[in-house]
């Protein structure tokens, strides 16, 4: 079965995605998702100039092989562009696979360890009042676990944080907070750590009180802590019981968590950034974390990422796949597949997507009973509208930046 085509598709229905189609010899389309939030067009030009050329006539069967061929033949391995293309080849391998077997992914991959994916939502307001009012709209629509970020008094925005109201829902506002933003240069927000450190205590205080003790809840410190203050910010929530804390310091010091775990018992996840699995090799071997955040769009495709996962369950650490809006419903539908599938599962993020975005990708997941279940239908579950692609040309979009308040960039 030979690969006759591959196409790479962008299209920015409310926000802007990278698609690879794959077509074989005999006509089965497979899809994977490249997006790379505000570097998109990196990873398009990375696909068709140095990839597409490479996969014409090769066997569509061989995932494993093709697998080591992109990133070992390329030499220039790892990095998030190189495993965002190699992660959209290899999902629309197996969406092929599974399509010819015409069986579900999740089949292939051993079969469902579960009836469905827990997921988590994204709650968040600027004071306590817009965030009780977010997490009760949450369980509403049937979440039953729940991110919470809140503004910081004396700052202007916050990461994670929505402007627009959840009134919006089933609007065309977006409800759940969208960290791109449309422009032509990043947004430039400003940080100060010490209000943050003092502020989110009391916050899960307060959400605790009104909620009680069996909601699960999460927060994430995007990456923004030194390992101290991280330490010091999982100890003042141990008595809020956070199902994680995330990303507390930066990704690009592994060892660093080792200061964080001496001093909290707080759960602690990361690696929504990283891409391979010898990312994670210290800090799973070490025990020094509890989930593994890497989505399928990000760290080389359901090939990739079962790697990191299946080194994870020798240390008892579990599967958190990263599931923003910038992961498209094609990634989003690949990690449902496989977080079905591994029996280390945690949790999966869940962002909801606008009903544009939807429209575009047709995903035939199923959103129930506070969690996800991937459908029946062979294959990946996609139902690409190509016509309605083309309508949404790209724009340009950045995540903003930080400073703090004198000035000196910090980490966002
Ligand atoms: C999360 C993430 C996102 C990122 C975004 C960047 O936990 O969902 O931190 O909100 O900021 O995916 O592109
Ligand atoms: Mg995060």
């Amino acid at each position: 079965m030979r690969i006759d085509r591959a196409d790479v598709i962008v299209t920015s229905p409310g926000r802007n995605f990278v698609t690879l189609r794959i077509t074989t010899g005999d006509g089965v389309v497979g899809y994977g998702d490249a997006t790379l939030n505000g570097r998109e067009l990196s990873v398009a030009a990375y696909l068709r100039d140095h990839v597409v050329p490479l996969l014409i006539g090769r066997d569509a069967h061989r995932i494993e092989d093709t697998w080591q061929y992109l990133y070992r033949g390329g030499y220039w391995r790892r990095g998030p562009v190189t495993m965002a293309a190699i992660a959209a080849v290899d999902t629309a391998l197996w969406d092929i696979k599974a399509k010819v077997a015409g069986l579900p992914l999740y089949q292939l991959l051993g079969g469902a360890s579960r009836d469905r994916c827990l997921v988590y939502g994204h709650a968040s307001g600027r004071g306590i009042p817009e965030l009780t009012d977010s997490i009760r709209e949450h369980l509403d629509l049937g979440f039953r676990a729940i991110r919470v970020q809140t503004g910081v008094p004396g700052l202007d925005s916050v990461y994670g944080v929505a402007t627009s109201s959840a009134a919006a829902v089933g609007g065309s506002a977006r409800y759940d907070y969208e960290p791109a933003r449309r422009a032509a240069l990043p947004a430039e927000e400003t940080w100060d750590t010490r209000a943050y450190l003092r502020h989110v205590p009391s916050v899960f205080e307060a959400v605790r009180h009104e909620f009680g003790p069996e909601l699960i809840l999460l927060h994430d410190a995007h990456h923004r802590l030194t390992p101290i203050q991280a330490a010091r910010l999982g100890k003042s929530l141990e008595p809020y019981d956070l199902f994680w804390l995330e990303d507390v310091t930066p990704a690009e010091n592994p060892e660093g968590l080792r200061l964080v775990r001496e001093h909290t018992t707080t759960p602690l996840a990361i690696g929504e950034v990283f891409n391979t699995v010898w990312d994670y090799q210290t800090l799973i071997r070490e025990q020094l974390i509890d989930y593994v955040r890497s989505p399928v769009t990000h760290a080389g495709g359901i090939t990739g990422v079962r790697r990191i996962i299946d080194y994870a369950a020798m240390y008892q650490v579990k599967s958190g796949m990263h599931g923003p809006t910038d992961v498209s419903p094609i990634g989003l539908a690949a990690g449902v597949h496989l977080g079905l599938a591994v029996h280390n599962f945690g949790i999966q993020e869940y962002m909801l997507h606008s009903a544009e975005t939807m429209a575009v990708f047709g995903p035939t997941f199923i959103f129930d009973d506070g969690g996800l279940r991937p459908g029946e239908e062979p294959g990946l579950g996609i139902h690409f509208d190509e016509e309605l692609a083309a309508r949404y040309p790209y724009e340009p979009a950045y995540l903003p930046t930080n400073r703090l308040r004198d000035g000196t960039v910090h980490d966002w």
